[in-house]
Parts: structure tokens; sequence; C-alpha cells
């Protein structure tokens, strides 16, 4: 069953090599215990749109009813829910407080394994809110419709801020706490943002480290583009100790727990906010110039997140949730934080790295704490994976469903994770969508549709994907043809709009397709996702990565993740990178960059492996100029790796900014290796053209 196949393409479209994979029919446990029920399709089909969004309203607590579903007066900003008043800390907090206020909304793991784990019950969370929230609008005067900027590790007191500014009305922007100050500083002047939260130091990877020291850098950033930053609220990770170098500037840098005493007790009046009002910012990078800060609405998003962590994750209250992921990236604010909380569950929150005290961190966790469904991104299963495969099945875990996010996961790895981490009992939902989006756009229902590995699924509840070929016509499922996917009509979930800019929205995400700029029918106005994607007959979207992933090859159109999927199927392999290297003869070559498996000597004949597999599965054409043994990857905070570094380093062009990198140190490294080995062999690409610089900054960009 499994041919390989090939097949014609134009220009506009990706060569497409993947095979069929097999369907999993959903385990038997979940087909009991889920949550959806046989006509849930049903009542999502597209002659109940938009209406059917209304039981995911109906799941939020209003302070006064909408008086319309959906609002297109103003295209493409449609607004949802409008008339109807909410807030969203109400929602995911003071609710659960009658029946649930002794039950556990947070359970917080610190990275030393030693320390203890603080529970935080609802009523907890609800006293802490309430004094943080009473601190931030009588200490440091923060008014509804601010921005606070929050550059916070995985700590409790980053959900805490959050819902803080979300019961004042104020606009939350978490920066993730693995940037740079700059990259901070910023994105604070973008959003004319003037307090910053922020914390002394946190662990990572067995050290405590100094993060105060970057605020220092973020004011400095900030000021250099006209935002002077006039407070800095610093929690203390260690009660009572400081550790950062950076002293603390009086009147301007102030310890939260020592204003929190004033704070003790207080409550703090929710304020009622319009559905289709600002909850926070979330900035992402885009191809060019500024990083994008995608604004979230109240009552749109706080629906759709909380309506699909039910469906989607089968959150029920007494669950015990764990997304192994950070809260500074979209799934963190979406399914640790206000998804969960919107349901009364309760949502698990670790500090660390999962290759701290190896192997199995992250099992002993989920076995501890009774963890029942598991969400984590394909470069943490291909960690984890790496650290031991064998280790799952030492520890007695008993998941019921299991997410996968962020990237196309490898057929392979899905595999791994069905059967090692799952043990075959737990239902995989593949979960394709964007910091844009708000929530999920593409899955399958668990206990209800049967998965394939290395496909998302059809379109999930209520969304209605197509994909376009350049012209705008639909490439039909099952053309065995790729294209551009495209979500047909509006859902609660997507963003206002670009916090600034509403040109770029525009631009980016709708002129592509649009048919009439002054059309107030949804219909006109397909949202244009940047991904490459492919529908097969049974009507699943396999996503190909962005649009602009693509190795040109002599005419022929390589997608990236097909090439790194082979590349995995080498067993020493535990994670590839493919890209583009400019090419006298063939216009771009393809070059491979692949970390090894621990125990795995790096050598020539693992190399030549990784060729020999790519020419197999894919064919001659795609054979690697070179094959880059390296010990990890440049990647994204959610773990994505950043082509567009690694396809300059190829290129000997400069690589550009980094501060959007987890781990920038690593970038030196490899640099300094490809470059003597290139030079070595005699294999130094001549000066690039302005065209083709651009070109090679710009692959890849994932977030
Ligand atoms: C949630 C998130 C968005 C881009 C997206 C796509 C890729 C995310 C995926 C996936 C294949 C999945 N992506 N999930 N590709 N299968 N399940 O990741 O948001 O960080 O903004 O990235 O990630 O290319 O366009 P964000």
């Amino acid at each position: 069953m499994e041919v390989s196949k090939e097949t014609e393409v134009s220009e506009s479209q990706i060569a497409v090599h993947w095979r069929e994979e097999e369907y999993y029919e959903p385990p038997a446990r979940i087909r009991e215990v889920g949550n959806a029920d046989p006509t849930i399709r049903e009542r999502f089909a597209e002659e109940h749109y938009p209406d059917c969004f209304v039981e995911y309203a109906e799941m939020l607590t209003w302070d006064k009813k909408w008086d319309t579903v959906l609002d297109t007066s103003n295209p493409p900003f449609w607004r949802w829910w409008v008339g109807g008043k909410l807030n969203a800390c109400v929602n995911c907090v003071d609710r659960h407080l009658e029946a649930r206020g002794d039950r556990n909304a947070i359970i917080w793991v610190p990275e030393p394994e030693a320390d203890e784990t603080q529970e935080i019950t609802y009523a907890e969370l609800h006293r802490r809110v309430n004094e943080f929230a009473g601190l931030l609008r009588d200490f440091a005067g923060v008014e509804t419709g601010d921005r606070v900027t929050f550059h916070l590790p995985m700590v409790p007191e980053l959900p805490v801020a959050m819902l803080a500014c979300a019961r004042l009305g104020v606009i939350h922007s978490e920066v993730f706490g693995g940037f740079s100050g700059t990259a901070c500083g910023q994105r604070m002047a973008d959003a004319v943002s003037t307090i910053l939260v922020t914390m002394d130091a946190y662990y990572r990877n067995g050290e405590l480290i100094d993060h105060k020291a970057k605020a220092d850098e973020a004011i400095e950033a900030a000021r250099e583009e006209g935002t002077e930053v006039e407070k800095v609220l610093v929690f203390r990770r260690i009660p009572g100790e400081y550790h950062s170098n950076s002293p603390m500037v009086e009147g301007r840098d102030f310890f939260v727990d020592e204003l929190l005493a004033q704070y003790a007790g207080k409550e703090v009046e929710p304020v009622s906010m319009p559905a289709d009002g600002t909850l926070f910012l979330m900035y992402t990078s885009g191809t060019t110039g500024r990083p994008k800060g995608a604004q979230h609405s109240i009552g749109g998003y706080l629906s759709y997140v909380t309506g699909t962590s039910k469906y989607y994750q089968d959150i029920h209250p007494d669950d015990t949730y764990w997304c192994f992921a950070d809260i500074g990236w979209i799934t963190g604010h979406s399914y640790i934080v206000y998804g969960p909380l919107g349901l009364g569950t309760t949502t698990v929150m670790y500090e660390g790295v999962p290759t701290i005290a190896r192997p199995s961190r992250p099992w002993r966790i989920a076995e501890k704490l009774g963890v029942d469904i598991f969400h984590t991104a394909p470069t943490t299963i291909r960690m984890l994976r790496k650290l031991g495969a064998d280790e799952p099945a030492k520890y007695d875990l008993h998941f019921k469903t299991m997410t996968t996010v962020g990237e196309p996961i490898e057929p392979d790895v899905w595999r791994w994770y069905f059967h090692t981490v799952g043990k075959d009992e737990a239902s995989i939902t593949d979960t394709w969508w964007q910091t844009e989006n708000g929530g999920f756009l593409g899955s399958t229902l668990p206990g209800l549709e049967k998965m394939k590995p290395g496909s998302c699924g059809p379109g999930v509840l209520g969304v209605y994907p197509v994909i376009k070929d350049e012209e705008g016509n639909e490439v039909p499922a099952g053309s065995g043809k790729a294209g551009n996917i495209c979500i047909r009509n509006p859902w609660p979930g997507s963003f206002l709009t670009i916090w600034g800019d509403p040109d770029r929205y525009v631009q980016t995400y709708y002129a592509k397709y649009n048919r009439d700029p002054k059309s107030t029918d949804w219909h006109d106005w397909p949202y244009f996702a940047n991904d490459g994607a492919m529908q097969a007959a049974d009507g699943y979207f396999r996503i190909l990565g962005r649009v602009d992933d693509v190795i040109n090859v002599a005419g022929h159109r390589l997608g990236t993740k097909e090439l790194e999927s082979a590349a995995t199927e080498v067993d020493e392999i535990a994670e590839a990178a493919a890209v583009p290297v400019i090419d006298e003869l063939r216009g771009r070559a393809v070059e491979m960059y692949v970390s090894l498996k621990p125990g795995v000597e790096a050598s020539e004949k693992v190399s030549d492996k990784v060729t020999k597999q790519i020419e197999k599965e894919i064919g001659k054409i795609a054979r690697p100029k070179n094959v880059w043994i390296v010990a990890d990857m440049p990647k994204t905070r959610s773990g994505k790796i950043m082509r567009r570094v690694i396809a300059s380093i190829s290129n000997f062009a400069d690589v550009g900014d980094v501060t959007a990198l987890a781990n920038p140190e690593i970038v030196a490294s490899i640099n300094e290796y490809v470059r003597a080995q290139k030079v070595a062999r005699g294999d130094v690409p001549r000066e690039l053209s302005e065209q083709e610089l651009a070109e090679i900054k710009a692959f890849g960009q994932v977030e």
C-alpha cells in the first residue's frame, strides 16, 4: 500500500513525494470517556454557520449576552459576539470557586527535582490574582486598555499576572522568557507599554540564571525606539533572596513581594469588558521587518479556546492536563492557561527543560501527578525519543489523549508517540494552527475520527479549509497536488488585527485571495495561512510547512519537511533540517543538517545513510550537497528550527537577527564548523546577489 508517488507540478506547487500513511482507529478508552458525540460534526456543518459557534460561547459566563454572532460590516476585521460583555478572569477563576474552590487550578513543577511542587487551588489562584490586580491598578496605575509587558519564565506568577490583567481589562503582552532583553524592549516599544513585569532569576538546565539583567537591556532598547519604561515589577524566584547582578533602580524597580503585603486579601472588582475588546498581544516574527503583535479578542478568543479544549483535547474538570510547552508561545496562552482554566480543570506547568535529570524527568512528572492528557511539540517528542526510546515503558503512564502542535510530525515519530508513549491507549490529536488563529484549525476529534500519522486531519468544527493555487483556483482533494491552504470562513479565535498595523493584517492574510475589497460577505475573504499543504481524498490535510520553505532544485520544488522526514527515518538520526544552497548548475541544491541520537558517533557512514535515504524516498534530484552533523539546531521558543539561520551559514551569509532564538549560543559553533569544512573542501559559494540573499534570509520563516 505504501507506494511512493510523484506528481507533475506547476511552478506554484510543491512536488509531493509523501506516501499515504495507514489509518489508526481511536482507542477504546477515549471512545468511552470522550466529550464528542457523533452528531457534533453535523451541528457544525456549514449550513449551521456561524450560529454553530453559539455552543462555544455558551460555555462561558456572560455579564450581558451578545446581540450579533458575527459582524462582518468592516471586512476583514471580523467581530464575534458583538454587544456581549464578560470578563476573562471571572470565566477562568471566579466562576469555578463555588464548585471547585479547593481543587487544583495549577500544579507547578520547579526544575530542581528535590524542590517542592506547588499546588494552587482555584481559591488560592483567586486570592493571588486579586492581590496582583490590586497592585497593578493602585500602585502601578494601569488602566483598562493599557498594555503591560511580561518577560517571565515558566513560573505561576505568569498566569497570575495574565489573569490579573484580564480582570482589569488591561492588555497583556508576554515576551518568551528565553528571548533577549532587546527583543523584549522592541516589543514594548511597538506596544507603547511602560510597565514591565519580570523575575530576578529562574532555573534552566540546572542553573539559576540571571534574568533581571535582561530588563536593563529591554529598557534601553525601548528607549531607543522612543518608549520610556516607567516601572519594573520584579518577582523573586526564591522568596527573600535576590539572584541577579542587575542593581534595582530606585523609583523604577520594585520587588513585587514587598509591595504585595499591602494588598493581602484585597478583592478587585472585575471589569465587565466588551466581547470584541482586546485580551492580549502575542508577538510573532514575520518574513520581513518588525515582529507582528497578533491582537486577540476577549469573547471570541476565550470561547474558541474553551470549546476546542473541550472537544479536541477532551478536557473535563477532573482531568490532570499537562501541556509541556512555554506560555511565551501562543500554545501556552491558549492551551496551558485560558482553555483549560476556562473549563475548570487542573493544568500542569513545568519550569524546566526535558533534558534535565535524564533520561526521564518528564515521564516521572506525568506519573507522579497522574497526568491523563499530555500535549507537546514534535521537537520535544523527538528529544524525548532521543533521550530514551524505551523509557516510557518503565513508567505508569496512562494518557487518554495526546496532542502534538507546532510542526508537521514525521510519521515515524508519530508512531513512537502513539505506541510507546501512549501505549496504544491514547488518541493523538495533531493540531495545526498559528499564533494569529487563537486555537486549532485542523485536527481530528478524539474518539470519533480516525488518525493518520503526519496529517493533522480535516478542518476542525466550524472551520472550512481549502487549498488554492497561485491563481486562486481550488486544488481538489485527492488530486495529489499541493498548494496554499486557506480558511474560507472567519472563526471566533481569529485575531482582531496586527497591533498598530491594520494594513499589514489585510496584506499578509487577506489581500491575496480577496475578490472584492468592499465586500462585506465573508465568502469573498479567504484567510491565507501562508502554509503549503495537500489534501488527500479523505479530506485530511498534510501541512508541508511555510510557503517560503520550498527548495527549488532544477525547477523541481521540494518541501523541506519531506526531506527531513526521510532523514529521520535513518536510525541514528534524532533531528534534521533541510536548507537551500545556491548552486551554479541546479539553481539551488539541498543541504542537510542532522543531529544524532545519544551514543551514536558522527561518521561519514551516517551522513551517507542520510543521503541514500533521501535518494530512495524522494529521488536523486534531492541528493544533498552536504550533510552536516551538528549537536543541535537553532530553534524558536516553540522548538521550530530556524532554517534561515542555517541557510545563511550554508551560503556564507550573515546570520542576521538571532534575538528570537531560544538557543542563540549554538549559532557560532555551527557557523565555525561548517565554514571550516566548506573551505577545506573548496566548496566556498560565490558572492550572492541581493535577491539571492533576500531569499536565503527569508527562508523557512516559521512563526
Ligand atoms: C501553534 C503554532 C505556526 C506555524 C504554522 C505551520 C506550523 C503548527 C502544525 C504545523 C504542521 C502542525 N505548524 N502546527 N505544521 N502540523 N500540527 O505553532 O503557532 O508558532 O505561530 O506557528 O507552525 O507552519 O503556520 P506558530
